[in-house]
């Protein structure tokens, strides 16, 4: 197959392939809805430019009032967003920005995000490929010492295939509207955005991103993990739990009740037996932990990890396999070509090998 192709072409097909949206999330298995409490962009295109206003919420993400209901949630509480199945390379993490008194009136321009969750490349995975092989689903924590209030969750898939370029690397972002009723203490470090993020970050421009470039190495931007809490870590104690009945009893009526709402789709479950019996990813407090949690670190499958882009291949929903093999068939969206790509160059049927850039061809809609 053809490894070159013009630019021209290559830019038109990465606009159309591939890209991802955030679309729902829930709160404990329970969600308020398809695109509900979410604010929704335009299209599912990426931020490019780490200096714009879009880095934050995606476009159109700042304005306020947002028009965009608040869910209820406690600290502590687990949260599964689902996104679009990308097969772009790269982490996923989580910030949060407040407490605010309104989160339909907070821009989120600005300081006051900290990070709550990454993941980035586990057992020879890419975040990416974890998230696909659930079905698009991942499920983090909200910290404990969380001040009661409202914020926005921000929800970030980083694409980094062509991260060799400055202003290459892609950034699909989601916000989330929740009121968080919480025991207090504030968290740290936290970040602006824009700000935090410098297009020429050695985590944003990769000039080596497929030609030695050790993925084990990597971390996503935005820095450490915040701590919350007054002292960084607060167990539950009586008079906390009276101050959460009482707080969650004067919850605005505007807050989406939970009553109506929709429960994690059966996917879930098949996803958690498919990451239990593949290679341990740690999930801290996800339904995985249980089952995961007993497999020590070192009994990561033997199958040698793929440590290049060039041998991640998978971006359908549960793949059978992990690596191609040359003779197989590339699923929709899967690798089919680029340079040091060993893999399956024939794309399933209804779909065609398109290159993105000489290290990169996907498997697109014909
Ligand atoms: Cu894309």
């Amino acid at each position: 197959m053809m490894l070159r192709s013009s630019v021209f072409v290559s830019s038109l097909v990465a606009a159309v392939s591939a890209h991802q949206n955030f679309h729902q999330f829930w709160v404990n298995d329970v969600s308020p809805g398809y695109q509900v409490a979410i604010r929704m962009p335009p299209s599912n295109s990426p931020v490019t430019d780490v200096t714009s206003d879009d880095i934050a919420c995606n476009v159109n993400g700042s304005i306020t009032p947002s028009g965009v209901e608040t869910y209820a949630a406690n600290e502590g509480d687990k949260i599964t967003v689902n996104w679009d199945i990308s097969s772009h390379p790269g982490p996923i993490t989580h910030f949060l920005f407040g407490p605010v008194d309104d989160a339909s009136q907070a821009s989120g321009i600005g300081a006051g995000w900290f990070k709550i969750d990454e993941l980035d490349y586990q057992n020879g995975t890419w975040a990416n490929e974890v998230v696909g092989n659930n079905g698009g689903n991942y499920t983090f924590s909200l910290p404990t010492g969380l001040e009661s209030g409202d914020y926005l969750l921000r929800s970030e898939m980083l694409a980094l295939h062509g991260a060799q370029t400055v202003g290459g690397a892609q950034f699909y972002i989601g916000c989330a509207q929740l009121k968080i009723t919480g025991t207090g203490g504030g968290c740290s470090p936290t970040i602006s955005l824009p700000g935090a993020y410098n297009a020429e970050d050695d985590n944003i421009y990769i000039p080596d991103v497929y030609n030695g470039f050790d993925p084990t190495t990597y971390s996503a931007p935005g820095g450490s993990v915040a701590v919350c809490g007054a002292s960084g870590s607060t167990p539950a104690t009586t008079t906390k739990a009276a101050q959460l009945s009482s707080s969650a009893a004067a919850l605005p009526t505007s807050v989406v009740a939970n009553a109506t709402a929709i429960t994690t789709p059966s996917s879930t479950a098949q996803a958690a037996s498919s990451l239990s019996s593949s290679a341990p990813v740690s999930f801290p407090t996800s339904p995985l932990a249980s089952s995961s949690a007993s497999v020590p670190a070192g009994t990561a499958p033997s199958a040698s990890a793929p440590s290049t882009f060039a041998t991640i291949t998978s971006s359908s929903a549960l793949p059978t396999s992990t690596s191609a093999s040359s003779s197989g068939t590339v699923a929709l969206y899967g690798q089919c070509g680029g340079i040091n790509y060993t893999g399956a160059t024939q794309c399933a049927s209804g779909s065609t090998c398109k290159v993105q850039n000489d290290y990169y061809s996907q498997c697109v809609s014909a």
